[in-house]
């Protein structure tokens, strides 16, 4: 509010205030929050938001979420923002999709809109954001709600108490600004878009809320977890085609069955998932659940017991014209590109993309791999940034632990092997482990380029060493590769997470070395020659499927662009790289059906 109102404690304090954010930093919109949310429908707030981008963040000086909607005539005081109307956003969107003016924009931004609301005795009502990067402040009604730190995982606010009857104006205030302490920190190989970039919605709910269920097959036997909010003695499960119907008894509201049952698996080749439905007073969520297990021996990856090879490509989320905004049309896209490719295995990186992913990939039979953004040189001995970490993924966990598809968890991305990283890490593997037993954890970790060896402390506190490795590129002299090999001997499995090369597909790149597509084409052959002889690589997901956009790539051929991808940022586009790949991976799946058949004694 302006520098002479009567809100301000003092007629400078919106000027002279630098703390002016901190009662909003509170992070407590967060995984201790979330309700369960599949199954339900919801009142959807996608669509026109009132939009104002914020630099100095006057708004949370000035208190803008105070302003009630007026007439401007009506105004008596000289107001820097109204915002009840003016410019507007659709809601998902990233702001730098939307104007020019604000593409490298970096700050807060402000979001507002109305909904009605008629109140009926005994509900409640919650509010979801999908996602909005990278720290978002809520306020209804001139009340402040609660924070959400965290771009890529979705938050909840209950909203019960704070709204009216007839219209109410919810305003968020979004924030993308890099700093030290946050995860991400400063520095990324990915484009810092801004926004709320997936859905809104507002679930009117009945006084007891299922917060959580979680179904799982774990020990050879199916495992339910329930949380609810409120005080019943139990909720009611149901999977009709495995003929359940039992109560799930409930103490203080969580309670944890074990079904005796023998569903079919789910596998990449028989993707069946089954209805589950539960029931907790007047509530009701669904969802539809598949049951495998996961597993490690020694340097083998089982799933169901069987070894496999993760024929896998990792993929930003990103596209040329809604940045950040993902559609069903783009995923699915997405994944008839990997299947392409002769995929089984997608690295979702760098940071948890929509929820709608691991659903389609339930349904289509791709394995992935889901990650926090833990990237490069966080602020590991801070522990703010260790609580914002083990938030995110929390969420992440909690977000998709239903979903057979998700194989791994992974913790981290390329981060130095400093103690405090250590500590930092070994925290966040216990956490994945404890929030989900039945998957498997990894990083994406570095070579020791001094001892030419698979060498990292963290590969001791994790199931999967993923290893980035850019022989070709970033490393010249191509013949350490197999020098690394050969000094490795890894006790568990390795997944190459990423290797490639830029190839630049406009017709502007040049015909031969860096950035010419024969080149790229060439680093393929090369990997694939090299990896194929190391029998404890157990998977690849080479970086990447599609070119993405990215602030720091600004050479010749690159223009504001990762040009790493098999296909052009256009996602129609393939590079000759790409066959290379897709002939690798159709020879491995050949391989395994031989190996998978002569296992069961039928042949291929
Ligand atoms: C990496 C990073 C990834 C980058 C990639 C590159 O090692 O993990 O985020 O985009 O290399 O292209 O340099």
């Amino acid at each position: 509010m302006l520098e002479r109102s009567e809100l301000a404690d003092n007629a400078l304090q919106a000027l002279h205030d630098e703390d002016y954010d901190r009662p909003f930093n509170t992070q407590t919109l967060n995984a201790d929050t979330l309700i369960f949310t599949r199954g339900r429908q919801g009142q959807s707030l996608d669509g026109d938001w009132n939009f104002c981008v914020d630099l100095l963040d006057t708004g949370l000086r000035q208190k803008w979420f105070a302003m009630t909607p007026e007439q401007p005539e009506a105004r008596i005081e000289p107001w820097d923002y109204d915002p009840y109307m003016g410019e507007t956003v659709p809601v998902p969107s990233c702001w730098q999709m939307q104007k020019e003016k604000w593409y490298f924009f970096e700050g807060s931004a402000w979001y507002t809109r109305s909904f009605e609301h008629a109140p009926k005795a005994a509900r409640r009502q919650v509010l979801r954001i999908g996602a909005a990067q990278y720290d978002c402040k809520v306020f209804l009604n001139g009340e402040f709600i609660g924070n959400h730190y965290g771009g890529s995982t979705p938050f909840c606010a209950e909203l019960t108490d704070t709204l009216k009857a007839g219209q109410n104006w919810l305003m968020l205030c979004v924030n993308n600004t890099r700093t030290l302490d946050r995860v991400p920190m400063r520095n990324t190989d990915w484009f810092n878009y801004g926004g709320v970039y997936r859905e809104v919605t507002l679930f009117d709910l009945p006084p007891v809320v299922v917060r959580d269920m979680f179904v799982r097959l774990e020990h050879g036997r199916v495992h339910v977890s329930v949380k609810v909010d409120g005080a019943i003695e139990a909720a009611q499960l149901s999977i009709p085609e495995l003929g359940v119907e039992t109560p799930v008894p409930l103490v203080n509201g969580a309670g944890e069955i074990v079904l005796d049952i023998a569903p079919e698996l789910w596998s990449p080749d028989h993707p069946k998932l089954y209805d589950v439905r539960l029931t907790a007073g007047e509530d009701q969520v669904s969802d539809r659940i598949g049951f495998r297990t996961i597993s490690r021996d020694g340097t083998e990856i089982l799933l169901n017991g069987d070894p496999i090879f993760l024929r896998g490509i990792s993929v930003h989320e990103d596209d040329v014209e809604t940045g950040k905004v993902t559609s069903e049309e783009d995923l699915r896209r997405r994944f008839a590109h990997a299947k392409a490719l002769g995929c089984n295995f997608l690295r979702l990186a760098h940071y948890p993309h929509h929820e709608r992913a691991a659903e389609l990939a339930d349904e289509l039979g791709l394995m992935l791999w889901e990650e926090v953004p833990v990237y490069w040189a966080i602020d590991f001995a801070n522990p703010d940034t260790l609580r914002d970490a083990a938030n995110q993924l929390r969420e992440l966990v909690r977000r998709d632990r239903n979903r057979a598809s998700v194989i791994i968890w992974s913790i981290g991305n390329e981060n130095p092997d400093t103690d405090a990283r250590l500590n930092f890490m070994r925290h966040l593997a216990e956490l994945a482990k404890a929030e989900d037993p039945t998957r498997l954890t990894s990083a994406a970790c570095l070579v020791n380029h001094a001892h030419l060896k698979i060498e990292d402390r963290l590969a001791a506190h994790i199931d999967i060493i993923g290893l980035n490795e850019y022989y070709g590129w970033y490393e010249e002299n191509f013949d350490e590769l197999a020098e690394i090999g050969r000094n490795s001997a890894p006790d568990r499995p390795v997944v190459i997470s990423e290797t490639g090369a830029d190839g630049d597909s406009s017709g502007k790149g040049p015909e031969r070395g860096l950035f010419s597509l024969a080149y790229q084409e060439e680093v393929y052959q090369k990997q694939i020659a090299t990896l194929r002889e190391l029998d404890y690589v157990k998977g690849m997901s080479p970086w990447l499927l599609y070119d993405f956009r990215v602030e720091r790539r600004q050479g010749i051929f690159q223009r504001g662009w990762n040009r790493k991808g098999l296909i052009a940022a256009d996602k129609e586009t393939k590079k000759p790289a790409f066959h290379v790949l897709a002939a690798y991976y159709a020879e491995r799946a050949t391989q395994e059906e031989r190996l998978a058949a002569s296992r069961k004694g039928t042949p291929a």
